[in-house]
């Protein structure tokens, strides 16, 4: 698939969906959730594409998007995705899943919030980070973008070197079938950006993707990547100012 032609989505299917997860769900407890796509007529949707390696990419943000999460349900048939997971502390969640039934150009998405119970994490709000450069797992990682300005294609890099030696690193691994992935949410969590990484040329150390911010704010950003068998996130929040 050609990643490289547009950031705006074409060929998204309408969708709904129709959730399940028990009554009252306590923060650090296992618990079990499911979700029915379904297409307009309420029936249920039986193909997916499978894409980047899965036939739905689930987020899991905290209503701060202190917290991510980034997991893949599993398949059950008729339309039917589960997955069990936990919540690390009380408070609202959005739960975003990606998907593309059969025939569909693009992802569609759907969404829910649910209710955690149990000792509140304390909410902060997003301070837009004055350098664009961080330290994950002994990876220094840099981001840099073509430019900031909502409503336009916007290029984003990130540049991954060694923490210790500086070294730019060169052998990153594929992950899901791409050398990394990435996710946005617009400050207040409404948001979710479909981003798409380019064809890359070799394996590092600058790993490009492509989005349009909606409208002017702050956002948060989440790269993934593989080094060594072992997967990295890494958050970013950025201000569109323009
Ligand atoms: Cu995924």
């Amino acid at each position: 698939m050609d990643h490289n032609m547009s950031a705006t989505p074409t060929g998204v299917i309408p969708t709904k969906s129709d959730w399940k997860i028990q009554d009252h769900p306590n923060a650090n407890e296992k618990i079990p959730i499911s979700l029915l796509i379904m297409d307009q007529s309420n029936k249920p949707i039986q193909s997916f594409d499978t894409v980047h390696e899965k036939k739905m990419h689930l987020f899991i943000v905290s209503k701060d998007l202190a917290y991510f999460s980034h997991i893949h349900p599993k398949y059950k048939g008729n339309g039917e995705f589960d997955f069990t997971t936990s919540f690390p502390a009380g408070g609202n969640y959005k739960l975003i899943s990606e998907f593309t039934p059969k025939g569909g150009g693009d992802p569609s998405v759907e969404n829910h919030w649910v209710q955690i119970e149990g000792d509140a994490a304390e909410g902060k709000p997003l301070v837009p980070d004055q350098k664009l450069t961080k330290v994950v797992d002994g990876k220094q990682v840099k981001l840099s973008f073509d430019q900031m300005m909502a409503g336009m294609t916007v290029h984003m890099n990130f540049t991954i070197s060694d923490a210790k030696n500086h070294q730019p690193i060169k052998n990153l691994q594929p992950y899901l079938g791409a050398m990394g992935h990435a996710v946005a949410m617009s400050s207040d969590a409404e948001k979710y950006l479909h981003i798409h990484p380019m064809t890359t040329e070799g394996n590092g150390p600058t790993v490009t993707f492509m989005t349009i911010f909606p409208e002017k704010g702050i956002y948060k950003i989440w790269g993934q990547f593989q080094h060594d068998g072992k997967v990295f996130t890494v958050p970013f929040v950025i201000d569109i100012s323009k």
